[in-house]
């Protein structure tokens, strides 16, 4: 059984990814704890291997797209990774991801991390994006696969970048959602349309706020916090206003209120006319 990908993990992600690398023509080699989900894609024309160590023979590129590292390393443990690729797409930490590289070269393989920005739908199809790092040899040989699955963003040698990266991106998505369920919890208090007021109003405006986020990169990378915006003592007292109107709603304010306690603190430190990217440095 020789074929060009194997794809270890087969959950709703591991056979997005494979399915479409079928698609995309090439020869792909499957395996999966429970062998069941396996059968769909050996309809499709996949191989399946009994053991992941088989599957880990069988080509030159090897996914692993499990539910963390821990599994990640158990299914890998005594597979001969000599002259093999990992590409692990399992969700996990910088320092996972640094020691399995350490861990993966060390017995002779080349490895490369990788974060999914998409859900199982998206693969395959525009809009999907994957972020990777670790080898640049190994990246340059496979990326032309790669493009089948998303469009693929090459962060750097050290193969702790990419989640690094995905776990930024998902700090923004959360912080986006935090944001919108407060909003709704706000306008369901008064049994109005939260799906008109999403739709209608809050979209645009989070869309008109976002596009102010990359000036706001730009100072935090310069240290520089000065502001024409509105200052941090504004935030201040808006945010104050939002508490008490959460709770005079009969709404938990327990979302915004980790971030009011910062601008609280800003400001009590003297640093009110600052813009609200200087919270960062409350963060470091
Ligand atoms: N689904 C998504 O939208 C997100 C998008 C961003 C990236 N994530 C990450 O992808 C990893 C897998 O996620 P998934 O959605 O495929 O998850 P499940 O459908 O729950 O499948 C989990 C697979 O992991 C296997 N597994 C779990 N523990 C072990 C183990 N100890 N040894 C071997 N395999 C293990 C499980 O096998 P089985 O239960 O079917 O036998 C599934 O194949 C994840 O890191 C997301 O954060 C997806």
């Amino acid at each position: 059984m020789a074929t060009d990908i194997s794809i270890l993990g087969l959950g709703l992600m591991g056979s997005a990814l494979a399915g479409t690398l079928l698609k995309a023509g090439h020869r792909v080699t499957v395996w999966n704890r429970s062998a069941a989900k396996a059968e769909p894609l050996a309809a499709q024309g996949a191989a399946v291997a009994g053991t992941a160590a088989e599957a880990v023979l069988a080509s030159p590129l090897v996914i692993v797209c499990v539910l963390d590292y821990a599994a990640t390393r158990q299914l890998l443990d005594g597979a001969d990774l000599a002259g093999r690729t990992v590409l692990n797409l399992t969700n996990g930490r910088p320092a996972e991801a640094r020691e399995t590289a350490a861990w993966v070269t060390g017995l002779g393989g080349d490895y490369l991390d990788g974060g999914i920005m998409a859900v199982p739908q998206m693969i395959g199809a525009p809009g999907a994006l994957i972020l990777y790092s670790g080898s640049p040899a190994a990246f340059d040989r496979h990326e032309p696969a790669l493009t089948a699955l998303a469009e693929p963003r090459y962060l750097g040698e050290d193969p702790g970048l990419a989640p690094l990266y995905d776990l930024a991106m998902l700090t923004g998505m959360y912080g986006q959602f935090a944001g919108f369920l407060g909003a709704a919890a706000l306008i369901a208090s008064e049994r109005r349309s939260v799906a008109e007021f999403t739709e209608s109003l809050l979209v645009p405006w989070l869309h008109a706020m976002a596009a102010i986020t990359p000036p706001m990169g730009t100072q935090i990378d310069a240290g520089d916090h000065a502001t024409d915006v509105a200052n941090l003592e504004v935030n201040r007292v808006a945010l104050a206003n939002l508490e008490t109107t959460f709770r005079e709603q009969g709404v938990r304010p327990d979302l915004l209120l980790p971030l009011k306690a910062i601008v609280d603190r800003r400001v009590a430190g003297g640093h009110g006319a600052e813009d609200l990217s200087a919270l960062v440095e409350e963060l470091r």
